[in-house]
Formats: structure tokens, sequence, C-alpha cells
């Protein structure tokens, strides 16, 4: 026994010393290349000097199997070179955007979105912030701390990223966020008026023009009141399209409108691409319209929701609604323009397909031919054609349901189905022609073979499964490197799993998520599993992977007293030598600069119940000198990069002695970028 223990030791050693020989001669031999035309004067001669001599060592004693060493060499990102994507997660019920960098899988940034965070300063009393957090808020008593975040939408030009700003919505409230990737920060933030959740958000058109949001759980459109009795008649879903103005970097609230749709529970959207460009599908689930009342003795939705054996795929006509809403054929909820359903009937802006059975999710092929849906509760990924839609509308001759919506027959438009496996949820796309599948009951990423066109891009017979790839576990959505663009990359795959389990060190009952980094760039069955990163924070939905050199942010604000609310320079800003302190009856407006290593002015005197407007310039031009500005017992906490300017107010309710300081250590003499606020009583 201990000889054979032995002898299975030495064999792994020796197994591992040749790949590793192997793998890391060809990772260097692939990389030299590229590092001399990255930075030719850099080189320490790393390359000529070979293997380090333990290394083979180093993998023994650490126990690593030949394929973690593979999944290592092709993970490592060396001390300052930078990932190859850019990967934007939602950031679930955190309300914030993560940024992280791929393959390292480091988070480089979290965005404060919906929920305030204070290393940015958002929403810590900043005007800029406030104003944007405010703009969320729906009208009445009620402030919002919070939100969830689930799909974030790169912005695309001709279907493909171009790396100009980023949406994602907030199912929790029904919002929309716009974030501008010039510098990684939130810009506007809109309040649906006409739902309370949203789920089917954001998916941009191809060329932006429209940010797509759908509902989920159906209720009286704009807020109201109305009896769980009279739900078919009272309770209604939604899409919005939000019409984006690229120019001011802006949704254009006022020349947006929307659709009343059935009461069935909307799920997610996409937008067509392409062949499809124009129209958008949604998938629901609730085609039952249940109610729910377990409490009473009725079904509880988890099985009131399930009964029936298909749903409805919504197949919207967008490019005829958009013309509908422009001739005026709406009706105003809340002030806001929507399209009744009676007039998406009579339009023939609306159509539904069968689909089995609890969906959650629908994705358009690169091309736009087909639309890819997974019933949560069927084996299949179910394929339905463009093409075949198409001629089924021309032909008429429909049903329709109870509302009078016109249901496509279900064999006439369908393509393909693929047996995958339990629980499919979301599908994404690669350059090898197949597309990728989680399945949630089976904590696996099915590769499978498209055809039509991409037939011939692979060996495997059209409409097939290729292969699969184990994660732990529960995946929900996946995200491929540019994979639901027109033209996907086929390197990586990240599997957003939503449970660890055992992945990690115990950090007590509440664990992170597990994103698992997957090489998708060998075709046939094998993909490899390259890395796990626990995401503490959360919980993330869907991700969008962006070739980083495709994002060009600023280093610096472009000029001093720049105001990032406005992307512009602010005539208010103080600049140095133009410090103040003025008075005016009780008000009391401070002009102030930040620089290393020291605010001007030092001091600010002031009399409680003053009112205090302050404005700070941070006159730095060095790349990455930040300064931050905290007043404590005023919940004042800002963020001032390079050239920004920042203005705040309050009323001085307290007396006392205030320390602010810098709360970003930007120098050695950091802990002297101080002053007081002294508050007379
Ligand atoms: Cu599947 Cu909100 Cu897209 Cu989560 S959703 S998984
Ligand atoms: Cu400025 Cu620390």
């Amino acid at each position: 026994m201990n000889l054979f223990k032995k002898q299975n030791n030495f064999y792994r050693a020796g197994w591992i010393t040749f790949l590793l020989v192997f793998a890391l001669t060809a990772f260097f031999i692939s990389c030299s290349d590229q590092q001399q035309e990255a930075a030719p004067a850099e080189s320490d001669g790393g390359v000529s000097t070979g293997l380090p001599a333990d290394a083979s060592a180093i993998a023994a004693a650490r126990n690593l199997t030949p394929d973690d060493i593979v999944a290592a060499l092709k993970t490592y990102v060396p001390t300052g070179q930078h990932d190859d994507y850019i990967m934007f997660s939602s950031g679930g019920h955190a309300g914030q955007v993560f940024v992280i960098g791929l393959p390292s899988m480091r988070l480089l940034k979290t965005i404060g979105v919906f929920t305030p965070e204070p290393w940015q300063g958002w929403g810590y009393g900043s005007e800029e912030t406030m104003a944007i957090l405010n703009n969320g808020q729906a009208d009445g008593e009620q402030t919002v701390m919070w939100g969830d975040t689930h799909h974030p939408a790169l912005s695309e030009t001709a279907g493909d990223y171009d790396g100009q700003y980023l949406f994602i919505n907030d199912k929790a409230h029904a919002r929309v966020a716009v974030i501008d990737l010039r510098d990684f920060e939130t810009k506007q933030i809109i309040k649906n008026p006409i739902a309370i959740n949203d789920h089917g958000g954001t998916f941009v058109t191809p060329d932006t023009d429209w940010v797509i949001e759908g509902g989920q759980y159906a209720a009286p459109l704009g807020w109201e009141y109305a009896s769980l009795d009279e739900y078919a008649e009272d309770y209604r879903g939604m899409v919005t399209f939000w019409k984006f103005d690229r120019d001011s970097g802006r949704i254009d609230y006022d020349a947006s409108f929307a659709m009343e749709l059935p009461p069935y529970w909307q799920d997610l959207c996409d937008a067509g691409k392409r062949v499809s460009e124009g129209w958008v599908f949604c998938n629901s689930f609730n085609t039952e319209m249940a109610t729910g009342g377990i409490e009473s003795g009725e079904p509880p939705f988890e099985a009131g929701a399930s009964q029936r054996d298909m749903d409805y795929l919504h197949v919207i006509n967008m490019d005829k609604a958009i013309g509908v809403a422009a001739a005026g054929q709406t009706i105003e909820v809340n002030g806001f323009p929507v399209i009744s359903l009676d007039t998406s009937v009579a339009e023939g802006l609306l159509y539904f397909i069968p689909e089995p059975k609890s969906p959650h999710g629908v994705d358009i092929t690169p091309g736009g031919e087909y639309m890819v849906i997974s019933g949560k509760l069927d084996p299949h990924t179910t394929v339905f054609s463009f093409e075949k839609i198409q001629a089924a509308i021309a032909d008429g001759n429909f049903e329709t349901d109870q509302y009078g919506v016109p249901i496509l027959d279900f064999d006439a438009v369908l393509e393909a189905q693929i047996e995958l496996g339990l629980g499919p949820l979301h599908t994404q796309f690669d350059d090898k022609g197949y597309a990728y599948t989680s399945l949630f009951l089976e904590s696996t990423v099915a590769r499978w073979a498209l055809g039509g066109p991409y037939g011939e891009m692979h060996e495997e017979e059209d409409w097939s499964l290729v292969g699969k790839q184990s994660v732990h576990y529960n995946v929900g959505h996946i995200a491929a490197a540019e994979g639901d663009t027109v033209s996907p990359d086929g390197t990586y795959l990240v599997s957003l799993n939503k449970w660890a389990v055992d992945r990690f060190a115990n950090v007590g009952p509440l664990l992170p998520q597990n994103f698992q980094l997957i090489d998708i760039g060998s075709p046939g069955e094998q993909m490899q599993l390259l890395y796990d990163m626990p995401i503490g924070v959360g919980e993330p939905h869907y991700a969008q992977i962006i070739k980083g050199d495709k994002l060009s942010p600023w280093e610096v604000y472009p000029e001093i007293g720049w105001d990032p609310g406005i992307q512009a320079v602010n005539p208010e800003a103080p600049m140095s030598g133009e410090e103040k302190v003025v008075r005016n009856g009780n008000e009391v407006e401070i002009w102030m600069t930040a620089v290393r290593s020291h605010f001007t002015p030092e001091h600010v005197e002031i009399n409680q119940g003053d009112h205090v407007i302050w404005h700070i310039t941070n006159v730095e031009r060095a790349y990455d000198a930040t300064h931050g500005f905290s007043l404590p017992g005023y919940n004042i906490q800002l963020s001032l990069e390079p050239g920004e300017t920042a203005t705040f107010e309050f009323d001085a309710t307290e007396d006392g002695v205030f320390s602010y300081y810098c709360s970003e250590f930007c120098s050695a003499l950091h802990l002297e970028m101080v002053g007081y606020l002294l508050v007379k009583p």
C-alpha cells in the first residue's frame, strides 16, 4: 500500500514537472513578443534566465495537478500588467456595480449606483450625488437608500460594445441608472413612473437609441390600489422604452414611453439585432395569473404560477411602437405616455409565442436570427426563428389570449429544441458557433452547437449538446466575453454561481457567491475551469465582459474645477488663490481648495444656526492624487479626484469643534491635511 502510494506520487511529480516545463515554455514564448511590444525598456531579463529551479517542487508541495498549473498560468497577470477584459457585474441588493479584471479576477472598483458608497463620496452630502440619488425617489414621503441591481448593459454601436456608457436596473424599485465610462460614475437615476418593480432591464438596442426596462410582478399601473380579486381586470405588466441621448449622456425622459402588457409576470427581455433589429423579445411566467394566498389555503405562488406547460414569449414590434407613441396614440399614467393593450392589439405591436415552462431568459443569437429561451422547468432549450415568426405574423389566423393578443403557433415558429439538462436559465454565445446555457439545478454550464448560418463554424451536429462544465454551485447567469454582442469573442466565460457552500473558508452562515472563470477558447467538449473568485457582496446577477482596450477613461478630470454632474467646468468652482469665506446674514459660503497636503482655508469659524454652502476643488493634476474630505458629525464624505469640484450644504445645528480631514492617504503629510470647523454656540 505504502509502496503504491509512493510510486503514485513519484509518477505524479514527474507528470507535473513535464507539464509545468511545457506550459511555462509555451507561456513565455507567447508572452515575450507581446511584452517586447508593450514595454521594451522594462525587461528585467526574466525570460532569458529560464525557469525557476524550484517551480516543480512548489507544484508538488502544494499538491497541484497539471490542470491546476495550466489554470494558474492562464489566469496569472504579472504585477504592473493589465487584464485583457473588464467585467461589469451587477451588485444585486448591494445596489452597486462591480468592475472586475479578467483573467485575473481582481476586483478593480465598486461603482456606487443606487446605494450610498462612502469611498467615492457617493451619497454623503455632495450636491451632485444627492441630486442624482434623489431623482430616483418616487413621489411621496418615503426615502429609498438601496437598490437591487440585476442586469448591466454596456452601450453599443452597431451591436458591439463601444465602451462609452453602462446602464443598470434596480429590480426592487423599477429604476434605471446611467453610468458614464469616462469616469465610471453614475450620472442619472430614473424612477419608472408606472411600475414599482422591474426585471427585464436593462437591455439596449444595437445603437443604444433605446434602453429597455421590462416589468415583473404585475400591479395596477402607476402605484394605484386595487384588490387582488380584480387581478385580471386591474393588474398589469409593462415594458418601458427609455430614449437615450448619447450626446448629453442622459436618458431623455420626455421622449420615452411604455407599453401596457397583460398581468403576466414579464421576466427578461432582449433587443433584436441585425436581421431582427427593431423588435424586442420579453418572456413571462405566471400566465396562470395566480395570486397566491398560501395562508388562506390557496395554492402558493410557486405552485400556482407553474400549472401550465406554456408561458408566453412577448414579441414586440418596437419600431412600430415608437411610431405609435410618436403619433400620440397613448394614454397617460402618472403623466407618462403608455400605449394601451387595446392599441397594441389594434396596431399589431404585440404577439405571443407559447414558450415552455416558467422561462427565465431570452437571448438573441449574434446575427439576430434566433431567439433562445429556456424554461426553468423544462430540460430543453427552445429556439425560435425570427424568419418563421415574421411569416407567422404575415399569415394572420391567430388564436388570442383573453386580452386579445395574437398567439403564434408554437410549431410554426420553432427552429429547434435541444435537451440540455435540468433547470436551464440563461444563454451566451461565442465565435465558434456555440451557445452556452446555465443549468441551475444541475450546476453545470452546457455548450451546444447552433445551426443555420452557425452550422459551418463547428464540427458538431447542428442544434446538439456538445459538452458540459461543472460549476459550484447553482449557477444563475453566465457572461461570455462580448457574449451577447454581434461579434462574441469566445475566450472566457464567467459562471455567476449563487451558492459557494464548501468552496471557500467558512466565514459564517452568510457565504460569498462564487464567480468561476472558464476557458472556452478550444472547441469540442472540453472547457476548463480556471479560477474561483469569492464575491462577498451582492448578490450579483448578470455581468457583461468587454475588451479592455475598448475603454478609455480619463486619468484625471480634463480641467481644474470639473463638475462630474455636468461633465464640464463649474463656474462656481474654487480656484487656487481665490479661496475665501463669505458671510451673508445667516448664510456662510466657503470656497476651498485641496492640494497635497493642505486644505485652504484651514480654519472655518461660523455660528450655530448658520446655513453653510461649501465648495471644494482638488487642484491636483497628478494621476491618482485623490483627496477625501470628511466632516464628522454632519454625515459629509467626499472623494475629490484630480481636478474635481464638489459642493455640499448643511445647517450648522450642532455647535462644537469639528476637525475636517482628508480621508485618502494622499502623501507623506496626509495626516496633516486637516482643518478646524469651529461652530460657536
Ligand atoms: Cu437570472 Cu434577475 Cu437575470 Cu438573477 S436574474 S439569475
Ligand atoms: Cu489629501 Cu490625504
